[in-house]
């Protein structure tokens, strides 16, 4: 059986959850907490099986371990009607994904980590100031599309929906106000609304 290390509050871990869920894939979830007793051995096994050492990691039948959640997505995807065959299709799918990790996820992400989980003082106010800034443009960039697509799929509910819906859709935690955006909100509840769906967690 596949096996994924994840935990509950990551995002990332979330994307393949929710595509293992849509597809019936059974999975063995393996938590990775942080800051608790014995998350140091569970990262520590994290680490020895790829070099990035971060979660989430997929480890297949076979053995072969697969890292970076928009990776996994993309391979567990595959002849599915999550990723379009036709070529330019799926560039559209992937371009969508290098934003998520690019512009979005940097940003929107990592304040909301810090946020909930870390000690916001510790950051510079300017630093917090630059992420809601940069993280508030990926927020425009999705409503513009939005405005004249219900999906970031040319072919509708796609891989690259649910790469963006993981930190969008808790972006309110990072201090980000979706109210200036309502083809998102919009989005955030068609999303929600599919058969199949998962919340996070
Ligand atoms: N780009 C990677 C990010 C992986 C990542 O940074 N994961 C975080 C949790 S969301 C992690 O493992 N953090 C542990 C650490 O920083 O040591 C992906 O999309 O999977």
């Amino acid at each position: 059986m596949l096996q994924l290390h994840r935990n509950a509050i990551s995002g990332n871990c979330y994307k393949v959850e929710l595509l293992l869920h849509r597809l019936a894939r059974p999975v063995e979830l393996i938590d990775v907490t942080f800051g608790q007793p014995e998350s140091e051995a569970q990262r520590a096994a994290v680490k020895s099986l790829s070099t990035i050492g971060r979660i989430p990691t997929l480890v297949l039948d076979d053995g072969r371990v697969l890292t970076e959640s928009n990776a996994i997505l993309c391979y567990l995807a595959e002849g599915t009607p999550y990723v379009p065959a036709d070529a330019f299709d799926r560039a559209q799918v992937l371009r969508w994904m290098f934003f998520e990790q690019n512009l979005h996820e940097p940003h929107i992400a990592t304040r909301r980590f810090v946020m909930t989980q870390g000690d916001p003082s510790k950051v510079s106010a300017d630093l917090l100031e630059i992420w809601l800034e940069r993280g508030t443009d990926a927020l425009g960039v999705m409503e513009r599309h939005l405005s004249e697509h219900d999906w970031f799929g040319p072919a509708g509910y796609s891989i690259a929906d649910i790469a963006l819906y993981a930190y969008t859709h808790v972006a309110d935690q990072g201090g980000y106000d979706l109210a200036p955006f309502p083809a998102l909100r919009a989005w955030l509840e068609r999303f929600a609304a599919q058969p199949g769906h998962r919340a996070m967690g």
